[in-house]
């Protein structure tokens, strides 16, 4: 393993090096706030805090999804948290969630305001407060939130591994590269034999279960996470990328995919949504 760097783990791990990751000016071994930073809130129920990733974007999809359904109590204000300035230690967003990690979103619906974080948690709130995107049936319901948690735990090996080492270590590292790669594909192999001969992830109806999976996996195959299609050789899963076509397709994907996102064609970002005219005039990146 000659392009492995050996190390011997000390007794007790200290956190006394900067390890030159994409992230490591903002990483840190304490939870809790660093700074005092009151978050804004608009008109809409829904306030969301987050940035245009694969787990931000989850949640501007489902609330654009629900908008087109004609569900008004579905508006929503999204406020940008930049997390490469650290926006999500500030101390009201902590508030909102201790884990600091977008998305967050507050339901001001009610006469006591509600906090929801994990995205999975997120999905599954406003599936079953608006009764949409997911089965009613029970056993129905069950298949969709099996994805839904296979997705929540497949993907950190996905990001947090694979990502992490292809795209944003300070050097490439051949055993961990490896190791994520092999279980990456593996995954992609699960969904592309799943999708074999159905149209969604569950009960051939669309869910929360394709929203998530698909803005994961569903960016790979398409070739937008971490300019990896060519190395996961990712066109052999035909019947994932049949299905990312289709959901992309969507105009509240199209839509959801713009909110809060930083990167890319200035003209596909909506930093902040406060309105469904706030879209007039933007576009999407191209595949
Ligand atoms: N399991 C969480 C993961 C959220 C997460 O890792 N968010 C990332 C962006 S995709 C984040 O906020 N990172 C900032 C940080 O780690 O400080 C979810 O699905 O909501």
């Amino acid at each position: 393993m000659e392009n492995f760097k050996k190390y011997n783990p000390p007794k007790i791990w200290i956190n006394n090096k900067e390890n030159g990751g994409k992230f490591a000016n903002i990483n840190r071994e304490t939870s809790g706030s660093t700074h005092e930073k009151t978050l804004p809130v608009g008109k809409h129920p829904f306030q969301l805090y987050s940035q245009g990733t694969p787990n931000g974007v989850k949640v501007t999809i489902m609330l654009e999804e629900l908008l087109d359904l004609g569900i008004k109590e579905a508006e929503y204000d999204a406020w940008l948290i930049k997390i490469g300035n650290g926006d999500q230690f500030g101390s009201g967003f902590v508030e909102i969630n201790p884990n600091s990690k977008i998305p967050s979103l507050l339901d001001k619906s009610n006469n006591q305001p509600v906090r929801i974080f994990e995205s999975g948690s997120i999905l599954l709130y406003l599936a079953d407060k608006f009764n949409k995107f997911i089965p009613q049936k029970f056993e129905d319901r069950t298949e969709c939130l099996n994805w839904l948690f296979w997705q929540m735990s497949s993907a950190p090996y996905l990001g947090g591994g694979f990502g992490h080492f292809y795209a944003y270590a300070p050097e490439k590292y051949e055993y961990p590269i490896d190791r994520y790669a092999m279980e990456v594909k593996r995954q992609l192999d699960v969904l592309d034999k799943l999708l074999f001969d159905k149209n969604f992830i569950c009960c051939e109806k669309y869910t929360i279960a394709d929203i998530s999976i698909w803005s994961w996996y569903g960016a790979l195959v398409l070739g937008r996470l971490y300019n990896a299609g060519e190395f996961l050789d990712v066109k052999i899963y035909k019947n994932v990328l049949r299905w990312a076509k289709v959901i992309n397709n969507r105009q509240a994907v199209k839509r959801g995919i713009m909110v809060n996102k930083i990167k890319g064609n200035p003209s596909s970002q909506l930093h902040e949504r406060h309105s469904s005219s706030d879209f007039i005039h933007k576009t999407q990146d191209k595949l």
